[in-house]
């Protein structure tokens, strides 16, 4: 078993340092093998660059785009490249540039893959988990969005939905992506992953959370998520898969 982690980036130059060593420590705590692909997504300032010089020991691979094409796009590619070099029962993780993914945790998200989860999410809503320094009015709309989320697909036993830092085995994903034909998120902004989530939950597969510090201190640099635009995201999601999705899981459909 190997990790392959799957890094999405954009402008995000100056967290790279310090990501490298967290990784590394991640990887040592999980004392399993790990390779890397990082999307850099139309950066400007030098972001693959930056990761080739300070990421390069750890099996590297930058899949650049020349221009933006957003979130799902990066994730999309990521994923596939990732899949290239990755067996079913491999662990692909996925996690933010910015150094708010809390690495320290990473060895229990993978324990409980090990275990037979199919997607593990880093959830700092589940109980045990807690958020550093975020702002009041972040906290009010990611809560409404979050229980808007879990009531309208039916996502009951999960706290958390829209966050990037998650466990996935590689064989699930290429059942995902062969069930979508290639395509498992139709929405192309953050709330992808919303939609990658659901569908994943739907088809039967075994989702649990372990919870996690959401390290918002840490990011330096501007945030890209854009609010009004993610919450429209969430409501195309909605439509797209229609309410009670995850209501009865049917096995393997979408
Ligand atoms: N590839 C790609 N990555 C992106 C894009 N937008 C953001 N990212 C990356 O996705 C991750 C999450 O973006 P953030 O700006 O941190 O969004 P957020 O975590 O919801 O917001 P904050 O809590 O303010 O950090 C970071 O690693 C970004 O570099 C994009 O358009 N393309
Ligand atoms: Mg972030």
């Amino acid at each position: 078993m190997k990790l392959v982690f799957v890094i999405p980036a954009l402008n995000e130059r100056e967290c790279l340092t310090t990501l490298a060593v967290r990784i590394d420590e991640a990887i040592a705590a999980c004392a399993l093998p790990a390779e890397l692909v990082l999307v850099d997504d139309g950066s400007t300032d030098g972001t693959g660059d930056a990761a080739r010089e300070l990421l390069g020991h750890l099996h590297l691979r930058v899949v650049t785009h020349p221009r933006n094409l957003g979130v799902a796009a990066a994730f999309r590619n990521g994923f596939k490249a990732a899949l290239e070099t990755a067996s079913d029962s491999d662990l692909i993780v996925t996690l933010e540039a910015d150094n708010t993914s809390d690495t320290g945790a990473l060895a229990k998200l993978v324990d409980e893959a090990k275990r037979g989860a199919d997607l593990v999410l880093g959830s700092c809503y589940a109980p045990g988990g807690a958020i550093d320094g975020t702002n009041l009015w972040r906290m009010i709309l990611s809560g409404g969005a979050n229980t808007m989320i879990k009531v309208w697909f039916a996502l009951r036993g999960l706290h958390t939905f829209s966050s990037f830092y998650r466990v996935h085995r590689a064989g699930m994903l290429r059942e995902v992506f062969a069930a979508t034909g290639g395509e498992p998120m139709r929405e192309s902004g953050f709330a992808s992953v919303v939609e990658l989530l659901v569908r994943v939950h739907a088809m039967g597969f075994r989702v649990v959370e372990v919870p996690v510090v959401l390290r918002s201190l840490e990011r330096r640099g501007k945030s890209k998520m854009r609010v009004g635009r993610t919450i429209l995201g969430y409501f195309r999601v909605m439509l797209l898969l229609g309410p009670g999705a995850c209501r009865f899981r049917v096995k393997r459909r979408v």
